[in-house]
């Protein structure tokens, strides 16, 4: 047996040991230092049942490498994905600012995307409710610029010296080390209950759009207030958004409960898939620009990073548009190493006063060499600007490019090395400042519940009855029951339906007294659409994803004219069937099945269409798996196809004939699946909602 471990052969002779097949074009395995190892089986011992020896470099340095594989994960957004991408410039802001990423029209900027979730550990699952970082590294021709900005537009605290606070209350607590992944325990809403400034940020946290369906369908917000700056040095502030191209779309809490355990890479995995598949995301990148004179008579102190400039006082200017379509080669060497800083800015592009932004450009540089361990994280690969790189810092741990020749300091007389350059080189804008040194929150920083306010009533009814689930939910999670009513005490402020809801929710036996504010909250700022998911949700199929649930002797026709109805939508599909062998279907053809039913629930598809032959439903209304395929898919507001005999299932699964609204769509005929993939473009159908929750019907307190 030539390939087995266990061949006898004489010592020091060496002999085959490989387990695997060797492929002749595979090259050799060897160790760091380059050379051949003739046995990865055993290590070296005296005597085959002796013990090991010191001797053994390969052993010992695999096993050194092994033991040093992990580095810290980042103390927030630990779990994250990142992507490869390319931003192209359609309008030039040569007017506003010297960057040539934003002046250059036509010209492909490369990006490394990083999304994640805040709170939860690496390991933790996607669909946590939680913030979900949005961090873009462009590497222009002028060096790297990082947008390390967030789904959601504002954040918890208006000071970076709060931010450990904040995040040592989300985490889990330090001596029971739980829960992971999420804001619903005492600690979170202890802090969130006695911090007003959060307020904004925690209506859009318990809003559907912290827990998004995908990464491809959210927006993303520089959020800060930064600058541009033009040649003759004058100042632009701006906003930075990027907006989806297929829309926005967010998954219901139960829904995502039910993910979590289903598919806990949900998010990961169909980024991959929609890249893999040459489907790659799109967003449009935009700016809201603004001088000083808006600032001055705006509501809001446009320094406070807990309040937005709605897009109807300063539209979002669309300049260009960015495509994520590169996937990495190793999620370590990439994902795991990029490390963005909020202070790599490029010339043209500059800072605001933001006390959050002023925090956040000491701590990202730190946190790097936390994490990377040394000042020469920026020679990896991922973190290299793609630009000429000439200066005298040197040496350290794996320095990868210390300069060459004898000088390596300036001014030096050998007429050598680099030298700054007053007329590229970066610029800080020359903002005129003085003032006493104080530690003072702004008076113009006073205001906590006018936007949050706003945020509300932008939303749809059904968007408001999922914060309003959303609080019920997480508060009943807190088991002091004064920091519920605390937090009732402030949503008395933001909006009193919302207050009530909660109220009556949490079962409190009388409203608290409204939270004494700051200062007295505006009732009259205006809805605005671009806050709503529902309002700006997809129009079409595309990128979505249909689950075809089948049975053998299903109508084949129909599953062909479905999956060739999705195909023209630009969507996808997967075939799940009680075996993973697949269906027989009516043509005699086996299906292959993407799923087994207990391993694609309906939650992993955003519709359904249940073909079923007669036989198949039969089966099928004895199967848990598949009467909670198709409960969900009604309880979760989706829209489904379905042929006659799904009514059994239906039926088994609790859905009456009379709960059969206009969700449903039968297919009859080949033409039922075109006018099916048409119908369920909105994707819920929310109505539905209110039918089946019990929350709904909660009586308001006295
Ligand atoms: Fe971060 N944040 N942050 N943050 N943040 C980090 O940097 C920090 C804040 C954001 O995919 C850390 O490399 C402070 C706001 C994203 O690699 C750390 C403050 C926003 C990412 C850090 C904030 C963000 C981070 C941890 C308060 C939205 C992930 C690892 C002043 C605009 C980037 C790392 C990635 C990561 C500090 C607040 C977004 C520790 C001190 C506001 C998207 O440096």
């Amino acid at each position: 047996m030539a390939d087995s471990i266990y061949t006898k052969r004489n010592p020091g002779q060496g002999g085959e040991t490989h387990q695997t097949a060797s492929g002749d074009d595979q090259p050799p395995l060897t160790t760091q230092q380059g050379v051949v190892v003739a046995d990865d089986q055993n290590t070296l011992r005296v005597g085959d049942r002796g013990p090991a020896l010191l001797e053994d470099f390969h052993f010992r340095e695999k096993i050194f490498h092994f033991d040093h594989e992990r580095i810290p994960e980042r103390v927030v957004h630990a779990r994250g994905y990142g992507v490869h991408g390319r931003f192209t410039l359609a309008k030039s802001l040569a007017k506003y600012t010297t960057a040539r990423v934003l002046s250059d029209v036509g010209a492909e900027t490369p990006m490394f995307v990083r999304f994640s979730t805040v709170a939860g550990n690496k390991g933790s699952s996607d669909l946590a409710r939680d913030v979900r970082g949005f961090a873009a590294k462009f590497y222009t021709p002028e060096g790297n610029w990082d947008i390390v900005g967030n789904n959601i537009p504002v954040f918890f605290i208006q000071d970076a010296i709060k931010f450990p606070d904040l995040i040592h209350a989300a985490k889990p607590a330090p001596d029971r080390e739980f829960p992971q992944a999420q804001t619903a325990h005492d600690n979170f809403w202890d802090f969130i209950s006695l911090t007003p400034e959060s307020m904004h940020m925690v209506m859009w946290t318990m809003s559907d759009r912290a827990i998004p369906r995908s990464f491809r369908f959210m927006e993303g917000f520089g959020v800060h207030s930064f600058r541009l700056i033009n040649a003759k040095g004058e100042s632009t502030f701006v906003k930075f958004h990027f907006k989806p191209r297929l829309g926005l779309q967010s998954v219901m809490w139960n829904e995502a409960v039910k993910i979590n355990g289903a598919d806990p890479d949900f998010h990961r995995r169909d980024l991959w898939d929609a890249i893999e598949a040459g489907a790659p995301p799109e967003w449009d990148f935009g700016v809201q620009l603004f001088d000083e004179a808006f600032a001055e008579q705006f509501e809001f102190d446009i320094l406070d990073p807990t309040k937005i400039i709605p897009e109807e006082q300063v539209p979002v200017e669309i300049i260009g548009s960015f495509v994520l379509d590169g996937l990495v080669d190793n999620f370590f060497a990439e994902t795991e190493q990029v490390a963005f800083c909020t202070q790599n800015v490029v010339p043209g592009i500059g800072f605001s006063n933001d006390p959050l932004l002023q925090g956040r450009n000491f701590s990202y540089l730190d946190t790097q060499l936390k994490r990377l361990g040394s000042p020469n994280f920026t020679h990896i690969p991922i973190n290299a600007p793609r630009c000429p790189i000439h200066n005298h810092q040197q040496d350290g741990h794996m320095a990868m490019r210390n300069p060459r020749g004898r000088v390596n300091y300036e001014p030096n007389s050998w007429d050598a090395g680099p030298r700054e350059d007053p007329k590229t080189g970066y610029r800080h804008f020359a903002a005129a400042e003085g003032g006493p040194k104080v530690q003072l929150r702004p008076e113009s920083f006073a205001d906590h519940y006018s936007q949050a306010r706003q945020f509300f009533v932008s939303q749809t009814p059904i968007e408001q009855k999922h914060i309003g689930d959303a609080l019920v939910f997480e508060l009943s999670k807190c088991q002091r029951p004064e920091i519920r009513e605390r937090m009732v005490a402030h949503l008395l402020n933001i909006h009193p339906d919302l207050a009530q809801t909660v109220a009556a929710g949490l079962g409190l036996p009388r409203l608290p007294k409204a939270h004494d504010p700051a200062i007295a909250p505006l009732t009259d700022l205006p809805p605005s659409d671009a806050l709503s998911i529902a309002k700006n949700g997809p129009q079409r199929f595309e990128g979505r994803k249909l689950g075809i649930l089948v049975s053998d002797g299903a109508d084949a026709a129909i599953v062909d004219a479905l999956i060739a109805a999705v195909g023209a939508e630009k969507g996808v599909y997967e075939i799940i069937a009680p075996h993973i062998t697949g269906a027989t279907l009516s043509d005699g053809a086996l299906r292959v099945a993407h799923q087994k039913v207990d391993g694609g629930p309906s939650v992993l598809y955003d519709a359904v269409a249940i073909v079923l032959s007669e036989a198949g439903a039969a089966l099928l209304a004895r199967d848990k798996t598949a009467k909670d395929f198709v409960s969900d898919a009604f309880a979760h507001c989706k829209f489904i196809a379905y042929t006659d005999p799904a009514k059994a299932l239906f039926e088994k699964a609790g859905i009456a004939p009379e709960d059969m609204d206009e969700g449903f769509i039968p297919l009859a005929e080949k033409g039922d699946a075109k006018t099916f993939l048409k119908a369920c473009a909105p994707l819920r159908v929310w109505d539905r909602e209110l039918k089946v929750d019990l929350d709904a019907a909660a009586p308001p307190p006295a």
